[in-house]
């Protein structure tokens, strides 16, 4: 891979038994507001097929599919998750967005994360529970440049360097998933 493709991927399975991990999941799933929000594509609104939830410090503002989302504080049952994405990734994180995906039929479309509020080169560290997915990337310059990781339930992925910069990443339709997932990507909002 030519230097100027770099990117930074960490995988590292969490500490959490199976067991916690299906209390955590039902817990944010009770816990969250969810949202299923809408895209304005070609003069028209389209719902976005998964569920979105978005935490973060009180009075943070994050724009995603085309509206602000404000923070309104964190609640308990995110504290233990939230250090550990600290620990792994090195720095601390003032905002996390949920995506709970019900089967394999939910998805996310390609993208990068680079919205200005996150800064040059973000670190995103993802947390993953529930059902087994792919995640894959493609270079930005040259899209036949794919590589493809099966994210496991309790299993975290740390994006950094010039992850958001030279590549997209996305969570492509799995119709044989029946399982749901919930990922949880925690992210750092700069200049609040
Ligand atoms: O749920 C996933 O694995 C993808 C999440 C994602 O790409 C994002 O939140 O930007």
């Amino acid at each position: 891979m030519e230097p100027s493709y770099r990117y930074s991927l960490a995988c590292s399975s969490s500490e959490l038994t199976p067991l916690a991990q299906a209390r955590l999941f039902e817990q944010l799933k009770s816990a969250l507001v969810w949202e299923q929000e809408s895209l304005l594509m070609f003069g028209r609104d389209v719902l976005v097929p998964r569920r979105v939830a978005f935490i973060a410090d009180r009075g943070l503002c994050y724009r995603y599919t085309g509206k602000d989302h404000y923070g309104k504080g964190w609640p308990n049952c995110l504290a233990e998750i939230r250090k550990q994405a600290e620990y792994l990734a090195g720095q601390s994180f003032n905002s996390v967005l949920l995506n709970w995906y019900q089967n394999g039929d939910d998805y996310m479309g390609w993208h990068a994360d680079n919205e200005t509020i996150l800064g040059p080169a973000p670190v995103i560290a993802m947390l993953s529970l529930g059902a087994t997915r792919d995640f894959l990337f493609r270079l930005k310059k040259n899209h036949s440049v794919k590589h493809s990781i099966a994210l496991e339930g309790g299993s975290w992925l740390v994006m950094s360097a010039s992850t958001q910069v030279l590549w997209q990443h996305c969570l492509p339709k799995r119709k044989r998933v029946q399982e749901e997932r919930i990922s949880l990507t925690f992210r750092t909002l700069l200049n609040p």
